[in-house]
């Protein structure tokens, strides 16, 4: 039996079809119960539906398996504490440098960035020799330059709609994103032959996507 982690929202929406290639069906539909854990129809794996952010914590310390994480989480999460075996090519987008049109010129003070990412944000702009004032934030990135809380933000772009609603627009690229299988170490070795099925049949069914 495995444990599969991941979120609700698009990157379930992605995944379902994939894991029904792989012969797991969740008996319940996940986007609409309000329960944590989904019994399968196979019986050979259960889905733990968590937030994206938790994801790579539940596998890292084996309370998950293997689950299914954004690069961006992956990145921001750091370290090689999990086997990252592969691209499922889902829920794609780029995490950008956004704001208002030439607000990176900020002369001798320091740039100040809100993110929701601020050790991918920090590492980027370090690899740059550019020090920042970093601004934690959950959610809603985009207000923060319209109401002088930072002068750019970091976050996922995907249409760039968002960004266009709110009079910002893309500068510079930082990360290239999609979802990514991952896995704990010992299931690794511990479930190999399960997890090694599991890893084959969602490459299949990612290239033929
Ligand atoms: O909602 P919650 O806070 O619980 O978690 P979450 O927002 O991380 O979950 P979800 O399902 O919204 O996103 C999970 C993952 O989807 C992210 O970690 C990314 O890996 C991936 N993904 C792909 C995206 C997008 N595309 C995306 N466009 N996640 C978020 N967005 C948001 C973005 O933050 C911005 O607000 O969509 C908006 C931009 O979209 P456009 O099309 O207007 O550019
Ligand atoms: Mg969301």
């Amino acid at each position: 039996m495995l444990s599969i982690a991941v979120s609700k929202g698009r990157i379930l929406k992605d995944t379902l079809p994939l894991l029904a290639a792989a012969g797991i069906e969740p008996i319940e539909d996940p986007h609409t119960s309000r329960k944590l854990i989904f019994e399968t129809r196979a019986g050979t794996a259960k889905l733990i539906v968590i937030r994206a952010s938790d994801v790579p914590t539940f596998v890292e310390h084996g309370a998950a398996d293997v689950g299914i994480a954004g690069k961006d989480i992956l990145m921001e999460h750091g370290g090689d504490a999990v086997y990252e075996p592969l691209d499922l090519g889902i829920a794609r987008c780029r995490l950008m440098v956004a704001g208002r049109p030439g607000c990176l010129d900020v002369g001798q003070r320091r740039l100040r960035v809100a993110t929701k990412y601020v050790e991918t944000t920090r590492r980027f702009f370090a690899a740059q020799g550019r020090q920042v004032e970093l601004i934690k934030l959950y959610g809603s990135m985009e207000l923060a330059p319209l109401v002088g809380l930072a002068d750019a933000i970091v976050d996922l772009v995907d249409t760039g709609n968002t960004l266009r609603a709110n009079g910002l627009e893309p500068m510079d690229p930082v990360a290239e994103i999609s979802s990514r299988l991952i896995v704990n170490k010992t299931a690794m070795k511990m479930k190999h032959a399960e997890v090694q099925q599991l890893i084959d049949v969602l490459a299949r069914a990612t290239d033929g996507a």
